[in-house]
């Protein structure tokens, strides 16, 4: 009902204002105006998709153990808490051997959750919508502008007539793709990025679960991934050609490097259904730092992007908008702008983190065709250690189920 009358109020007259205009309804921008609104600021989203689109498009699965905290804490977890898989273990599979790697045992008794990205996103939206928060869907030709000021500004197209959205602070939750990172002069930032020379295939199946927790798998054939949905829907990923057609990946193929790659000597059956969906995503490392300019603060995926072998890109753009929210709620209380000062330094320490997290388990787990026998040697020579030496599993352990949030 809110969002109708904001879409009133927008043809009605050109111009509106607020305090924090938001570029993006992903994970981070969403959470960033749920979290602003428990504080009593005024925010508004914009987004170019259209509900529907951003509450279908299937992407991350893990949850770190700060994140649930966090969404629970802050009263948008409750169907998580009902529909989500907590694990308490992943297992590491080469050799033909699975190896369980006891995250809760190493971390003193922390897990993560497996929920849908675009369950989460359904959450938010809803939370936002009953809360009277202002998401406008579909907007075009999006431009920020005089983000060195004190009055920064958003115009956009919305239902075929330009508005502008005048604001104090803009947060550019926008993805990679979007429009606010290259809004900054590119004098002042320095990007960082490294393009793997594979990618991920992925698909959705109807089948029963083939195991309780993720089964991360080395073979000489490429890397592949058993991750789940719900107790009807599973989520398989494997490595492959980053450029190749998803045509040339048809089903028998796709189930035939499953179970070859997942192959155990014990026997063990991977379960085959009908591929409800597939695709194809490239596999990149990238920062943009200092996440900041003027009163323009990016966050989440506009900022860095991760490989997903890590599963860590939703749950850095979390930790992200919490610092940030946190900066701005300070800023509100008491005109105190530390908090928004170190904010890009504060998130860039998690980020770096995360990367190299990401960068070491894609390098360890995928087969890269310019490497030779001695890489390889090496890769199995660190997975014999992981699972051999609890100094080593207890740092992927910490590692993969996040370090406490901010
Ligand atoms: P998003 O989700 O990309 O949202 C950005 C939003 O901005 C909108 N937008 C614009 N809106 C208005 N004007 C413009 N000019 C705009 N340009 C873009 C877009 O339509 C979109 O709605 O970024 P955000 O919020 O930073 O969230 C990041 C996460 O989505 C991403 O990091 C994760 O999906 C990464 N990821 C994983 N992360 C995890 O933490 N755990 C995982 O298990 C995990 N698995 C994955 C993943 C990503 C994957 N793919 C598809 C890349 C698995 C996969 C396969
Ligand atoms: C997923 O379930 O989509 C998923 C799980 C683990 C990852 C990446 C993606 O590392």
């Amino acid at each position: 009902m809110r969002l109708e009358s904001l879409r009133e109020t927008i043809s009605a007259h050109e111009s509106m204002k607020t305090r924090v205009g938001i570029v993006g309804a992903g994970p981070a921008g969403l959470l960033l105006s749920h979290l602003l609104h428990r504080a009593g600021i005024e925010s508004v989203v914009l987004e170019a998709r259209s509900r529907e689109d951003i509450e279908s498009a299937i992407r991350a699965g893990v949850l770190e153990q700060g994140t649930v905290d966090l969404l629970i804490e802050t009263g948008v977890g409750e169907r998580m808490q009902r529909e989500g898989f907590v694990h308490h273990g992943i297992e590491l599979r080469f050799g033909g051997c699975g190896h369980r790697i006891d995250l809760s045992g190493l971390t003193g008794g922390r897990a993560i959750t497996v929920y849908a990205q675009h369950e989460l996103i359904k959450d938010l939206v809803a939370a936002r919508v009953d809360g009277g928060g202002e998401i406008v869907f579909g907007v075009s030709d999006v431009t920020v502008c005089d983000l060195d000021g004190d009055a920064p500004r958003i115009v956009f197209d919305h239902d075929g007539s330009s508005h502008e959205l005048r604001c104090e602070f803009i947060a550019g939750c926008d993805g990679f793709h979007g429009v606010c990172r290259p809004a900054i002069p590119r004098a002042l930032l320095s990007e960082h990025t490294r393009i793997y020379p594979y990618g991920w295939l992925g698909i959705l199946a109807s089948a029963p679960p083939s195991a309780r927790e993720l089964i991360y798998a080395y073979h000489d054939r490429g890397f592949a991934l058993v991750s789940t949905r719900s107790p009807q829907i599973q989520r398989l990923y494997i490595q492959c050609d980053p450029v190749d057609p998803i045509e040339n990946w048809p089903d028998a193929r796709i189930w035939n490097e499953l179970h070859a790659r997942l192959a155990t000597d014990d026997g063990w059956q991977l379960i085959e259904g009908p591929v409800l969906q597939k695709g194809i995503i490239p596999m990149r490392s990238f920062v943009a730092e200092p996440m900041r300019y003027g009163r323009l603060f990016l966050a989440g995926d506009a900022a860095h992007i991760v490989p997903p072998t890590g599963a860590k890109g939703l749950n850095l753009a979390v930790a992200d908008v919490l610092v940030l929210s946190r900066a701005l709620v300070d800023y509100y209380r008491s005109r105190d702008t530390n908090a928004l000062d170190s904010y890009s330094e504060k998130c860039l320490r998690r980020v770096w983190r995360a990367e190299h997290f990401s960068w070491w388990m894609t390098s360890m787990l995928h087969q890269a065709p310019d490497e030779d026998a001695f890489y390889r040697r090496l890769q199995r020579s660190q997975l014999d250690y992981l699972v051999t030496s609890r100094a080593a599993a207890t740092s992927l352990a910490e590692n993969y189920v996040g370090l406490p949030l901010a």
